[in-house]
């Protein structure tokens, strides 16, 4: 997929996008329709006539169906294992290892951004006094924020010193006409090119991209990473870039929207509050400030939006995608992990459950040391590890071995460290306590007593039982009826899961 355009078509052939010609209003109104179709699970929004001349999209990413038709996948597995093939790759052996590993180097070529001599991006060049934020239906989302937020951007930075460029989600407070601020929070990367270029910082936002790359601002890469590349290398083909207009930076020739401009040094004021994705306001704190210099845009651009607050709403997917994406990369760190999951309702920060092969005493809290310094999953404030037969993702069977196989004398681990910038629980802002619970079966090798075994049917009753079902005149088991919680999985309780 090329663009915005592309994923909208697709979509809409898919019965995967309603258009909304009914006016409605960005403050507050878009934001109870989206979160009532999300909690339904309903499909992505194109508002028509949002009391603007642009339409708004919204709820693009707002289910795992849509999120492997963006990724093009059957499964968000299926993307990390693309990744997984590639980090993993060994000398090949014999003619067809060394053909499948020329297609993953292909692979590997075809994610460097292309430079291109013009792009549909500048259709419209606004620069100066013509640039104006108003023209955009900037959505103010819940009823305490101050001002209206651009929630979906793809900021672009460069660090001054290698030169490398990152692009990073951060929600962006309209100030005025010419003027937003920038929330890059104290853990992120555009944050620590804006510190190394000494306070003064040129950047670039893309707004409405093609679904893989707009994803990819969001994806937790490390900073010498351009995330750009990771959009290439996902989507199969280059991301294609233009120069901007009035910044030494180049922007993506395909956006329907790209704000250009500077935050000038010292320049910073109150930012917030926000409703945000864990639940709460954020309060206001002093965040920089971007005057923009251009606002460059296709002849009918569309905005795209995504509106945060209590889990789940729509960014849980994007949260999902990161989780599924990166499972692989972080096995090649520490390999013992089977598998991984962050429960929605912890925002991402709050909680890690986590499998492992465990191989020796106090495995268990090796592995929970790992995460807590493992890039951003280091913030996590829980951690959570099971056995490699327990399935992370049933949230009841985690709950039946945390309460189980826990001594908490024992098995608990306290600990302190850094944590999300947005976190209101802690006594300080940004660092505090954590919690490790190690609910894997102890050994003697662990100075436990003789650990009991678990009730297991045996596979020939298993196997005669299956054989005779039809016999005895039952329903057949499905998951909805009488899944493996016993219990009805609704779409709410689904995307609550996973
Ligand atoms: C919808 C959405 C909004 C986000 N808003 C912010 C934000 O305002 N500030 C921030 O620092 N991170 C925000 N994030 C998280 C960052 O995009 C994420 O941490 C990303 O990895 C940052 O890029 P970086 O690692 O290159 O800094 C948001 C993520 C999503 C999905
Ligand atoms: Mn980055």
């Amino acid at each position: 997929m090329r663009d915005l355009r592309d994923w909208i078509a697709l979509l809409e052939r898919e019965g995967e996008l309603l258009r909304v010609s009914t006016e409605v209003d960005p403050h507050l109104e878009i934001t109870e329709i989206t979160d009532r179709v999300v909690k339904a699970g309903g499909p992505a929004l194109l508002f028509e006539n949002p009391k603007s001349e642009h339409p708004l999209l919204i709820n693009q990413f707002g289910t795992e169906r849509r999120m492997c038709l963006a990724f093009d996948a059957p499964s968000l597995d299926a993307v990390g294992s693309k990744l997984g093939d590639v980090l993993e790759m060994q000398p090949p052996q014999g003619l067809v290892q060394k053909v499948k590993g020329l297609q993953k180097l292909k692979s590997i070529a075809d994610s460097l951004p292309k430079t291109v001599s013009r792009g549909a991006c500048q259709e419209v060049v606004l620069t100066g006094d013509e640039v104006d934020l108003d023209l955009l239906p900037i959505q103010r989302c819940w009823p305490e924020d101050p001002a209206p937020f651009v929630t979906l951007p793809a900021v672009i930075t460069r660090d001054p010193r290698p030169g490398t460029r990152n692009v990073g989600m951060y929600r962006m407070q309209k100030i005025d006409a010419r003027s937003t601020f920038m929330h890059w929070q104290l853990h992120k990367d555009g944050r620590a090119d804006w510190l190394a270029a000494d306070g003064r910082i040129e950047l670039a936002v893309a707004l409405g991209l093609d679904p893989v790359t707009a994803y990819s601002a969001s994806a937790p890469l490390p900073k010498h990473i351009d995330e750009l590349m990771l959009a290439g290398f996902l989507k199969g083909s280059p991301v294609e870039l233009v120069k901007a207009k009035t910044v030494d930076l180049e922007v993506p020739a395909d956006a329907e929207i790209v704000l250009e401009g500077v935050i000038e040094r010292d320049e910073l004021g109150l930012e917030g509050p926000f409703g945000d994705h864990t639940g709460y306001y954020t309060p206001a704190e002093p965040f920089p400030v971007f005057r923009v210099t251009a606002m460059t845009m296709r002849r009918d651009a569309i905005y795209p939006s995504i509106v945060v607050g209590k889990p789940p709403q729509e960014d849980a997917w994007l949260g999902k995608a990161t989780e599924r994406i990166f499972l692989p990369a972080i096995r090649m760190t520490v390999p013992e992990i089977v598998d991984y999951d962050l429960p929605v309702a912890g925002a991402f920060h709050n909680c890690v459950i986590v499998s492992i092969r465990k191989a020796f005493p106090g495995h268990a809290r090796k592995v929970m040391h790992a995460i807590w310094g493992l890039g951003m999953l280091s913030l996590s404030k829980s951690v959570v590890v099971v056995d490699e037969h327990v399935d992370v993702h049933d949230y009841e069977q985690v709950f039946f071995y945390v309460t189980a196989n826990v001594d908490p004398r024992r098995d608990v681990v306290l600990t302190e460290g850094p944590l999300d910038h947005l976190d209101h629980a802690p006594t300080l802002q940004f660092v505090g306590g954590k919690i490790g619970i190690d609910a894997t079966a102890k050994g003697p090798a662990e100075g436990t007593r003789e650990w009991p075994e678990e009730i297991v049917m045996s596979a020939e009753i298993r196997e005669l039982v299956d054989r005779r079902w039809a016999e005895y005149g039952l329903p057949e088991p499905s998951v909805g009826a009488m899944g493996k919680n016993g219990a009805g999985r609704s779409g709410l309780r689904q995307l609550l899961r996973r």
